[in-house]
């Protein structure tokens, strides 16, 4: 299963080189405004130490790690939907992606250049998230115009209240993710349409020097815990390795993924799902043939597995499951999927 995040944030915030740590890349990163105009791809492992485990016990030395694909998009600017800046044209570049790292300077250095030449985060959040509002009302618009030329089935006449309730939402600068209580109808409206604003987001304060405070002002004004902001000194990262270790990890975590593995002869293989699927879904993920022809599957606990340290132990033990396709696939499961 692709998962895609992507990194926005003002021009000059640290974006490309917070994708050049997270990818191993060497894409340009200068100090000056709109160094990126056209958005960058790469994509980057998911961290699992359970992998290394499961190598030992089975001595198993190739390792395939499920991975995010990254995308790095242009600097947004105050008023790109009318035009500033590169425009808004990047922003379609966010519409096919699953998550937002916002990417905000939290760090002094006056030989770092600002955009509006004042470090405030909580200024450019705001000037930011602003963008993806107004394209975000651009959408619901272009969508009332079609709706209004067929407007006589009650679908739509549900979709054009639900999208007046958005509009409304949106025109006080509040951002669609956060309603609650949505009904699947609505839900299926709002994932059609792909809103930049219902997007769940992650917020990267860029630091340096080890001060918080900026962080500590973005989470106080807008009540951000610690699983929707990370700070990461992202100009020397080697240092800060594990926060971004720990970014990819909540990135993971934030759209409800799990990993499955697979353990043939040769590999390890780590696959990742949405957490709720069932065992039907993951075959379909590993190739559409074993999901047609499936039959039934082994299914071990990693834990399991770590305390009897191989699959004859576990069946020695009673710790081999079969399970049929409706069972949900638990995160850490170790599976053997039997097919025609
Ligand atoms: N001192 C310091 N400089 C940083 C830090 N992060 C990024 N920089 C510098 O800031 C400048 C801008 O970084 P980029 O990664 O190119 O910024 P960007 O957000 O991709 O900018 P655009 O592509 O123009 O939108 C570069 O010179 C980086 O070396 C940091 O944590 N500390
Ligand atoms: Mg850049």
């Amino acid at each position: 299963m692709n998962i895609k995040c992507c990194i926005v944030g003002l021009p000059n915030v640290g974006k490309s080189a917070l994708f050049n740590v997270l990818t191993n890349q060497q894409i340009n990163s200068q100090n000056y405004p709109f160094c990126t105009i056209k958005s960058n791809l790469g994509s980057v492992n998911v961290p699992d130490d359970r992998l290394n485990k499961l190598s030992n016990i089975f001595n198993i030395k190739n390792i395939i790690k499920s991975n995010i694909e990254i995308i790095d998009v242009a600097g947004l600017v105050k008023n790109a939907s009318q035009g500033m800046g590169l425009g808004n044209k990047f922003l379609s570049d966010i519409r096919n992606t699953n998550l937002i790292i916002h990417v905000l300077r939290c760090f002094d250095n006056t030989e770092i250049s600002h955009i509006y030449n004042t470090v405030d985060p909580l200024r450019d959040k705001e000037i930011v998230e602003l963008e993806l509002q107004l394209k975000d009302l651009e959408t619901i618009d272009k969508r009332m115009l079609k709706i209004n030329k067929y407007c006589d089935t009650k679908n739509l006449l549900n979709e054009k209240i639900f999208l007046d309730k958005c509009k409304n939402l949106l025109l006080k600068g509040v951002n669609l993710n956060y309603m609650q209580d949505i009904s699947n109808s609505n839900l299926h409206i709002l994932n059609n349409i792909s809103f930049l604003t219902y997007k769940k987001s992650i917020f990267v304060g860029n630091i340096s020097n080890n001060n918080y405070i900026y962080i500590d002002k973005l989470k106080n004004k807008y009540s951000l815990d610690n699983d929707s902001i990370i700070s990461i000194d992202i100009n020397s990262y080697k240092n800060d390795c594990d926060n971004i270790n720990l970014l990819i990890k909540k990135c993971f975590n934030m759209l409800n993924m799990i990993n499955f593995f697979t353990i043939d002869n040769k590999e390890i293989h780590s696959w990742c799902i949405k957490k709720g699927s069932t065992i039907l879904d993951a075959a379909g993920i590993i190739h559409s043939d074993i999901k047609k022809n499936f039959i039934c599957s082994e299914v071990y606990s990693y834990y399991d597995i770590c305390e009897y340290k191989s699959l004859n132990a576990l069946k020695l033990n009673y710790k081999k499951n079969i399970k049929g396709k409706d069972y949900l696939i638990k995160d850490g499961d170790i599976i053997n999927i039997k097919h025609r």
